[in-house]
């Protein structure tokens, strides 16, 4: 049961105002917050938590609020940091699912007994839809998949369903070199970034998979005129070359710039730059 007191905001189809926007790209950027502490990297790691005493198990602070009405909640973390969060939020929103949203704040002891209650993983996002819990972003994309079947989240076709599915899988468990040494940070800007040379293979990788796409396909996304949950897997993706001044081509530019102006990833940024979290130098986990 989620604590009676979460504060939580709800999400349609078409989302809320831009009017707060805070755009990155390749052109405009956050401007950066100032740098405090590194010694909540440490409480990132996924090591399982032996047991939380319930004086730790205080309510977690959301940071949006409206009613907490809907019978489909979406758990996610930190948006400045957290691309998992991005990913699950992201599909949900293309399912077009009316959903609540539950931002923990990672540093508070609360926030993994929260979690475990949702998903054994005691991993971010976790959706409950209906009574339904479902954790783990790809499978929370099938679920959804199932329930909102008109969203295409996957091609119709069957061939492009099964390229979608295999790039989204290979995001899912793969590049952990670009993963772990290019880490999300939507607030952070680093032009001289030196790029070891694993995560420049993962990088090289990426851009092929999406060339060879949106050759395929068309574009503008990945496949074709529809956002996918290819396009949502990538997207943290699109902020790490941003983040980071990643050299690209001409087709992998356009492709990054179109997804970091999509009205949902600004809504995500703007949220991202209000968010209250102490900000990390160096991350010693993938967030
Ligand atoms: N395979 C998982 C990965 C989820 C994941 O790593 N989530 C991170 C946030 S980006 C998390 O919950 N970290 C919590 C922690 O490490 O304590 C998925 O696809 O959802």
């Amino acid at each position: 049961m989620l604590p009676k007191n979460l504060q939580v905001a709800r999400h349609m189809q078409h989302g809320t105002s831009l009017a707060a926007v805070h755009p990155i790209g390749f052109a405009t950027r956050f401007t950066p917050h100032t740098m405090a502490t590194t010694a909540s990297a440490s409480a990132r790691t996924r090591t399982a938590p032996k047991a939380v005493p319930k004086s730790a198990t205080k309510a977690p602070t959301a940071t949006t609020a409206t009613t907490a009405t809907t019978t489909t909640m979406l758990t996610i973390t930190s948006k400045n940091y957290s691309s998992w969060s991005l990913r699950g939020w992201l599909v949900t929103r293309f399912s077009g699912l009316e959903f609540a949203e539950n931002v923990l704040p990672p540093d508070d002891p609360s926030t993994r007994a929260e979690i475990l209650l949702l998903s054994s993983s005691i991993l971010v996002p976790c959706l409950t839809h209906d009574g339904i819990k479902v954790w783990d972003t790809l499978a929370i994309a099938e679920y959804l998949n199932e329930v909102c079947p008109k969203a295409g989240l996957l091609p119709a076709d069957a061939k492009a369903r099964a390229h979608c599915r295999a790039i989204s899988g290979e995001m899912h468990s793969g590049f952990s070199a670009l993963r772990s040494s290019l880490p999300m940070n939507l607030s952070g800007h680093f032009p001289k970034f030196k790029i070891w040379s694993r995560a420049q293979a993962d990088i090289d990788h990426i851009c092929s998979i999406w060339r060879d796409c949106l050759d395929t396909y068309g574009g503008p996304y990945l496949f074709g005129k529809q956002r996918t949950l290819a396009d949502a897997m990538y997207a943290p993706v699109c902020t790490r070359f941003a983040t980071y001044d990643v050299k690209l081509d001409a087709v992998c530019a356009d492709y990054c710039t179109l997804m970091l102006n999509e009205p949902e990833m600004k809504e995500w940024f703007s949220a991202a730059k209000a968010e209250k979290i102490d900000n990390i130098d160096e991350l010693d986990v993938e967030f």
